[in-house]
């Protein structure tokens, strides 16, 4: 057998996965890493002791966050993405030949050298041509003025603590907006409904307050706190239910959550959610009707 090893969620839950070695482990200039190894999820990535990525189960995360906005958007020629620095949103997003080329802003070098070292499901990235891996502040390179646009941003980071705090307000969003060729796609985690409603609530708020429209989804992450997550699209033009089939049916022959039927059902807004999100003053209201494919 191996030792448990606990992940202490805002004080409020533990769960426990069962270790049979510590893989690796480090302080960075920004956080402590470790890679451990364990009995159900194979290698996984923890950080700050918070759990962020397992081999075994990062499909339902990366293919989530990343499928539904590659499926749908408009164009995908250029794609940046900030944080993803194990590699997994990076592989998802290069599984199109529609894409070009993709800049990955990663603040923290470590994690990425840990983890093509230790997790090589999700390294398959790293050797493909079209990534451009810049290792900086992706809330600093968001603010530059010199970049050509990208059709669709993707934001892979922490909770927000530490590095991570500043990704979640409406001027990180409005620099992304920015960013954004016309009609393109911001996507990004939002945290556990459940254990995190006042995050989630708050960050689709801050995104309402810069796109047009805001679609949050839901799907499982077995190593997240809660296991229950949420997902947000958000753009000013771009219909988050119009599959394209053609790019569907290409995930659909590696992917092991993502499908279609995935995609529709994941856009459900549980009532309890809906009532919250409803009472926000200024903005429009949608939602609750029966015409509005579940955006906000
Ligand atoms: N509570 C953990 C949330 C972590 C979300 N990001 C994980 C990064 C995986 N690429």
């Amino acid at each position: 057998m191996g030792s448990w090893y606990y992940e202490t969620f805002e004080g409020k839950t533990r769960y426990g996965v069962m270790v049979r070695d510590v893989l690796y482990s480090a302080k960075s200039d920004y956080q402590k890493i470790e890679i451990l190894d364990t009995i159900h999820y194979g290698p996984v990535l923890v950080i700050d002791g918070i759990f962020m990525t397992g081999e075994k189960e990062e499909h339902f995360y990366h293919e989530m966050l990343v499928q539904p906005a590659m499926t749908t958007a408009a164009r995908m020629a250029r794609v940046l993405i900030i944080g993803g620095g194990d590699g997994g949103t990076a592989r998802e997003i290069l599984r199109h030949p529609g894409v070009q080329s993709v800049v990955m802003v990663e603040i923290d070098p470590m994690v990425v050298e840990a983890c093509r070292a230790h997790m090589p499901t999700l390294a398959t990235a790293w050797s493909d041509p079209r990534l451009d891996l810049i290792i900086g502040d992706g809330i600093a390179y968001v603010k530059r003025k010199d970049l050509e646009p990208f059709d669709i941003i993707f934001l892979d980071g922490c909770d927000p603590v530490g590095p991570s705090e500043g990704l979640f307000n409406a001027e990180f969003y409005g620099d992304c907006k920015r960013l954004l060729t016309e009609g393109g796609v911001f996507a990004l985690q939002t945290g556990s409904p459940i254990l995190q409603q006042e995050l989630f609530v708050d960050t689709v708020r801050a995104l309402k307050e810069v796109f047009q429209r805001v679609a949050p989804y839901f799907g499982p992450a077995p190593l997240y706190a809660s296991d229950q997550w949420s997902w947000t699209l958000a753009s000013d033009s771009h219909d988050h239910l119009a599959v394209v089939d053609q790019r569907a049916r290409l995930v659909e022959k590696t992917a092991k959550y993502y499908n279609r039927d995935i995609h529709r059902a994941a856009f459900a807004v549980p009532n309890n959610l809906r009532e919250i999100l409803k009472p926000h003053p200024g903005l429009p209201l949608t939602g609750e009707g029966e015409d509005d494919g579940g955006r906000l």
